[in-house]
């Protein structure tokens, strides 16, 4: 149907030049967010960067690939099920790229220099394509399935803790979702004494980025959505480490409790967020 030979370089190339541009004109409108508009509940910010960045990316992808579909964060119905329910509509898709132009929106509003473009190219349902862009430390976090992963041209590889008291783990609070307060916070309550430190940045992709650099041990979030997880996915698997969810479940695009590590530590991590849910908080 192509009627042109593209090869997976050039899925990465386009990607990566999204990401680039939309991060640099983002980097541009820091400061000058005037409207401010809430999604789904109050925490839940949209800013006309969001929806301006969104509109950059997609152009560019479609210019290079007009037959693929595009889900990103700002063209779907905010909710709960927002993910679940793109990624039924596209399930018969052979190329979707997976978009959000904006991970840490919040961060954005305030000026705080932790906020990425995460991009990722899913065949068939797998992720074969994933880059993250953190335009605040100029940062292009890439990988391509089966090739390895690499920042600022250099491969990366998970850190070499082996146990949770070594770790450094980061984590999202649920700010505008309120159905999941509770269980993170058990987690919080649960982990903290077992770990180095918590982290918690505000960027749920660019946290990923930094497990698959070797910068923090794990990461885990509850009430995540496909846009928010699927380059960093790739990025931890071709840097070594591991993601799936809460349960220790396989990692697929619709999972929204998340846990990544670096492998060594991901069955300790499970196992300590298990005991917390066992404190009565179900992850929902
Ligand atoms: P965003 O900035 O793209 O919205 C922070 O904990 C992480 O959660 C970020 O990746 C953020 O992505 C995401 N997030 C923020 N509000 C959310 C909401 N209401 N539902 C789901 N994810 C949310
Ligand atoms: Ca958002
Ligand atoms: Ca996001
Ligand atoms: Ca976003």
């Amino acid at each position: 149907k192509t009627p042109y030979v593209v090869t997976s370089k050039s899925y990465t190339a386009v990607a990566i030049n999204a990401a680039s541009k939309a991060g640099e004109w983002i980097k541009t409108r820091l400061g000058t967010v005037t409207q401010l508009t809430t999604k789904s509940a109050v925490g839940d910010l949209v800013t006309e960067v969001d929806k301006g960045a969104e509109q950059m990316i997609r152009k560019l992808i479609f210019t290079h690939f007009p037959d693929h579909a595009i889900l990103g964060e700002e063209g779907v119905e905010p909710g709960p099920e927002a993910s679940a329910k793109a990624l039924e509509k596209y399930a018969d898709e052979e190329y979707l790229w997976i978009v959000d132009p904006v991970d840490g929106t919040t961060n954005f509003v305030h000026g705080f220099p932790f906020f990425s473009v995460s991009i990722a190219l899913a065949h068939k349902g797998e992720v074969i394509v994933g880059v993250i862009y953190d335009p605040s430390r100029d940062e292009m976090f890439v990988a391509e399935k089966g090739k390895g992963a690499y920042v600022h041209g250099k491969r990366m590889k998970v850190s070499g803790e082996t146990t949770l008291e070594q770790s450094l783990i980061a984590t999202g609070f649920p700010v505008g979702r309120d159905s999941t307060l509770p269980a993170n916070m058990a987690g919080l309550t649960h982990l903290a004494p077992k770990v180095r430190n918590i982290r918690c940045g505000g960027s749920a992709a660019l946290h990923l980025a930094y497990v698959a650099a070797g910068r923090l041990t794990g990461f885990w979030e509850i009430g995540l959505n496909a846009w928010d997880i699927a380059a960093g996915a790739l990025l931890v698997t071709e840097s070594g480490g591991q993601i799936g969810d809460t349960k220790g479940g396989a990692f697929h695009l619709g999972i929204r409790q998340v846990v990544a590590t670096n492998g060594a530590v991901h069955a300790e991590l499970v196992q300590a967020l298990q005991e917390a849910e066992a404190t009565g908080f179900e992850n929902s």
